[in-house]
């Protein structure tokens, strides 16, 4: 655990439906349609609301670009909202992965600040299905979150829910050395 302004850090190993927080997010695709990894693992989890949800925001909206985030009701989770975003494919990281990766995050956290989320946890975006080489995508994801936690006076609470040893290693290593 990493105390970052008011708010705190942590990382953890473990599956993130399983999370007893405010607001999980899902590293989605753009027609919020499902699929495999996290999506595939919190649309099992949570039930068939939740997609009913992703339904009818698409029916609205056509797709969702990827870096930003909507949210769903979590359905039989733990935790009260499903926030949705989508990070990038990976193509070589010169066509604005970085910055598409980076507000993924801070859409998602904009948007749980909006909805009065006081803890939220998030996956590794993009580096399952979408390539994003684990140590890059650990940088910019705790460069993001610990940013926008800097600039906050309330009192957040992240978690990092990191599904394999490696992925939970690059993001250990990481923030040991981003956030001395
Ligand atoms: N809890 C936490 N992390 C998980 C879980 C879980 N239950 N299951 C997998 N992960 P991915 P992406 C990890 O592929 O790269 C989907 O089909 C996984 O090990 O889920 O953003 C969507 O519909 C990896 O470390 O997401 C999109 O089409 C991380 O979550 C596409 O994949 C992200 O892997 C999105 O690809």
């Amino acid at each position: 655990m990493k105390k970052v302004g008011n708010s705190k850090l942590i990382l953890k190993l473990g599956d993130i439906t399983e999370e007893k927080v405010d607001a999980i997010v899902n590293a989605a695709n753009s027609r919020l349609a499902g699929g495999g990894g996290v999506d595939g693992a919190i649309h099992r989890a949570g039930g068939p609301k939740i997609m009913e949800e992703c339904r009818k925001i698409i029916n609205k909206i056509g797709f969702l670009p990827p870096g930003e985030a909507v949210a769903t009701t979590a359905g039989n989770l733990p935790a009260k909202y499903v926030i949705h975003t989508v990070g990038p494919i990976y193509r070589g990281g010169q066509k604005g992965e970085e910055s598409t990766l980076r507000n993924a995050y801070l859409n998602s956290l904009k948007l749980a600040k909006q909805l009065g989320v006081k803890s939220i946890a998030f996956p590794s975006i993009s580096t399952g299905a979408y390539g994003y080489p684990v140590k890059e995508a650990a940088m910019v994801a705790l460069k993001a979150v610990s940013e926008f936690l800097e600039r906050e006076p309330e009192n957040f609470t992240v978690v990092f829910v990191l599904f394999d040893e490696l992925t939970y290693a690059a993001y250990e290593e990481t923030l040991a050395t981003y956030l001395k």
